[in-house]
C-alpha cells in the first residue's frame, strides 16, 4: 500500500505516557480514593445501578511486582463520530495488554456497536496495529451509531463475548456511548456474565468533560485543523479585502469548537449558542448584531471579515428551537402521509397547515433552502441533523437583506459580498496532534489497567493535562458519578450530563472581554498547520480552552 511520508514518519512516533504508566506493567498498582456519587439525582441513580453506584475513584501508582497477569481476551468498540486519536487508544490498549501477557488477545468489533450484535470481529495483531499507529480515522475497525441500550441487545453482547472468550469490553465513545457502557456494565454484573466494561472519552465536540475528564480526545486536533483553515481564510480576506466569510463549525450541540477557534484566531464575530439560549436572543436580533458589525467595519472602509457559527446554533435560537421541536413531533406523527408527498410545494403547505400559527410564521419567514433542510430525514433519534442545515447560508441571506434595507435608509454605504464554508468532517480524521497522540495512547494503556484491576463501569481518566505528559495522572472514575436524570423520549433516563459552554467559565469570559475589539479592528491570528516535529512550544501546545480552564484548577 502507498503511504505518505508523514504517515511513515508518524509510525515512528513514540507517544509520551504519564511517568507511572512507563513503569513495568506488573509493578503498577491501583490506589482507591473515597466513595463517589453523582452531583444530583443520587437516589434514582443508586436504584438503577446497585452494583456500580458509589464505587471509589481510582488512580495508578508505582508499587512492587504484582506477578504475571493472566491471559485475557478484550473486545474493543469505536462508537459514534470519528475523532483524531482513536487508533492510538487502541494502540495503547494493545501494547498494555501484550506487555502484561503476550498471549492475551485484542478483538475489534467491526463497524461500531453493531459489530458486537452481528458478531463481526477482527483480531488486532501487531502487524495490523503498526499500520495505524499515530494516524487519524477510525478505519482500523470502523465506527457506527448503533446504540447498545436494550436488554435484548445486552443478552446478545454477553453471548458473543462468551463465545469468543472475551471477559472485558472497552467502549470508545461520547456521552451517550459511555452512558450505555455503564448500563451494560451494570447488566453484566447483575447477570453474573463475567464481562467487564470500561469506557474512553471521545468526541471532537468537547462536550464530555468534567473535573476528571479534562477534555475528550479529538477536540485538540479537530480545532487545530479548523484553526489552520480559518487562519488561511483570514489571510485571504486580509489580502483581497473584498469578502465576508461565514464559517460554520461542527459541534452537534455545544459551542466549544467555535469558541476555541475564536480564541485562537480572533474573528470579527463568533456566535455562541449557549449565550443565545441564555439571553433568548431571537434570529432577528442575531442578524441585526452581525449586520451592525458589517456596517461599522464598512464605515472604516473594511468591507471584509470573518463570522464563526456553531453548527448547533439553530436549536438554541428560541423561535427556531420551538419550530424544530414541533416539526420533530409532527413529522414523526404524520410520517406515512408526509412520505407520500413528492413535491416540495405540497410538503411545505402540508407542514404549514399543521404547525401552530407562531411556528408556521417562523417557518415561512426562513429561506426556502433552510425550510427544505428542516424537513429532511431525521437521525435515528428523530432529531434534525444539524450538520446538514446550512445556517451559514441562511445568515448570509438574512444579513444581505437587512443591509439592503439599511442602504435604502442611508445608514450603510459599504459593499457586502459573502462566501460560506462548513468545516466539520475536515477535522475528524486528521493525523492526531502530538497532544491527542499522547493523550489517546495513555487513555488506552490506562483502560487496560482498569480492566486488569476489575474496574467495570469506569471511564479511563488521564488528568493534569496542561503539564508535561510525564506528570499526567492516570486512573479511572465510576461512570455513575457523571450521571444525572434527564427526559429522553418522554421517559426519565440516567445519562452523562453534556458539558455545554459555561458562560461563567474562563474561556467564554476571555472571549466576551475581547470580542468588541475583534469585531471592529482586524485582529486576526494565523495559527498555521499542526506541527508534529519541532520545538515543544510549537508541537505540544494544548488548546486555549484547556489552558484557560486549568488556570483556575
Ligand atoms: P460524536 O458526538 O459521536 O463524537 O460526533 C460528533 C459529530 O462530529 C458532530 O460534531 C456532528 O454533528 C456529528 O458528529 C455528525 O455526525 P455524522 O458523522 O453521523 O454525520
Amino acid at each position: 500500500m502507498d503511504i505518505s511520508a508523514l504517515q511513515r514518519a508518524r509510525y515512528e512516533y513514540q507517544p509520551k505516557l504519564p511517568a507511572v504508566l512507563r513503569e513495568p506493567i506488573a509493578t503498577i498498582v491501583m490506589e482507591k480514593g473515597g466513595a463517589t456519587e453523582p452531583m444530583t439525582d443520587k437516589e434514582a441513580i443508586k436504584a438503577l445501578f446497585p452494583h456500580t453506584y458509589g464505587l471509589p475513584a481510582v488512580s495508578f501508582a508505582k508499587g512492587s511486582e504484582t506477578g504475571h497477569a493472566k491471559r485475557i481476551n478484550v473486545g474493543v468498540i469505536l462508537s459514534g463520530g470519528q475523532a483524531p486519536g482513536g487508533h492510538n487508544v487502541i494502540s495503547g490498549l494493545f501494547d498494555a495488554l501484550k506487555h502484561a501477557n503476550a498471549d492475551s488477545k485484542l478483538i475489534g468489533f467491526l463497524g461500531g456497536p453493531s459489530g458486537i450484535l452481528n458478531d463481526q470481529t477482527l483480531e488486532i495483531t501487531s502487524e495490523i496495529i503498526d499500520a495505524y499507529r499515530n494516524t487519524g480515522g477510525f478505519d482500523i475497525i470502523g465506527s457506527g451509531r448503533t446504540k447498545l441500550e436494550t436488554e435484548e441487545q445486552f443478552a446478545v453482547c454477553a453471548k458473543v463475548c462468551h463465545s469468543r472468550g472475551i471477559s472485558a469490553l472497552v467502549i470508545i465513545g461520547g456521552d451517550d456511548s459511555n452512558t450505555n457502557a455503564a448500563v451494560l456494565a451494570e447488566y453484566f454484573l447483575r447477570t453474573n456474565a463475567g464481562i467487564m466494561v470500561v469506557g474512553c472519552p471521545k468526541t471532537i465536540d468537547g462536550d464530555l468533560k468534567n473535573e476528571f475528564i479534562e477534555i475528550s480526545f479529538g477536540f485538540d486536533t479537530a480545532t487545530k485543523t479548523y484553526d489552520e483553515l480559518i487562519g488561511n481564510i483570514m489571510r485571504d480576506a486580509n489580502s483581497s479585502k473584498k469578502y465576508w466569510h461565514f464559517i460554520k463549525l461542527m459541534g452537534r450541540s455545544a459551542s466549544h469548537i467555535a469558541l476555541e477557534c475564536a480564541l485562537r484566531t480572533q474573528p470579527n464575530v463568533c456566535l455562541i449558542s449557549e449565550e443565545i439560549e441564555a439571553n433568548a436572543t431571537s434570529l432577528t436580533e442575531i442578524v441585526e448584531s452581525i449586520t451592525s458589525v458589517v456596517a461599522k467595519r464598512a464605515e472604516k472602509g473594511l468591507d471584509y471579515g470573518i463570522v464563526l457559527i456553531p453548527e448547533g446554533v439553530v436549536e438554541f435560537i428560541p423561535e427556531v428551537k420551538s419550530l424544530i421541536a414541533e416539526l420533530n413531533t409532527l413529522l414523526a406523527r404524520e410520517a406515512s402521509r408526509y412520505a407520500k408527498l413528492a413535491k416540495w410545494e405540497d410538503q411545505s403547505s402540508f407542514v404549514i397547515e399543521r404547525l401552530s400559527s407562531a411556528n408556521a410564521q417562523v417557518f415561512s419567514s426562513l429561506p426556502t433552502d433552510i425550510r427544505k433542510q428542516l424537513l429532511m430525514d431525521r437521525d435515528p433519534h428523530g432529531n434534525v441533523q444539524v450538520s446538514r442545515i446550512e445556517t451559514e447560508k441562511m445568515l448570509i441571506q438574512m444579513v444581505e437583506a437587512r443591509l439592503s434595507q439599511r442602504k435604502a435608509e442611508g445608514t450603510y454605504k459599504g459593499k457586502f459580498s459573502a462566501l460560506n464554508h462548513f468545516f466539520g468532517y475536515e477535522g475528524r480524521c486528521a493525523f492526531p496532534s502530538n497532544f491527542d497522540a499522547d493523550y489517546c495512547y495513555s487513555l488506552g494503556y490506562n483502560a487496560y489497567l482498569l480492566v486488569a484491576n476489575g474496574c467495570s463501569g469506569y471511564i479511563s481518566s488521564v488528568t493534569n493535562l496542561t503539564s508535561h505528559a510525564t506528570e499526567w495522572k492516570a486512573g479511572g472514575i465510576p461512570i455513575t458519578m457523571m450521571m444525572n436524570m434527564e427526559k429522553r423520549h418522554g421517559e426519565m433516563k440516567p445519562v452523562i450530563k453534556k458539558a455545554l459552554v459555561e458562560l461563567s467559565g474562563a474561556p467564554f469570559r476571555y472571549f466576551a472581554e475581547k470580542r468588541d475589539r475583534w469585531a471592529l479592528e482586524t485582529s486576526f491570528v494565523f495559527p498555521g498547520a499542526i506541527q508534529y516535529f519541532g520545538p515543544a512550544a510549537v508541537c505540544d501546545s494544548v488548546t486555549k480552552t484547556l489552558e484557560l480552564e486549568s488556570s483556575k484548577r
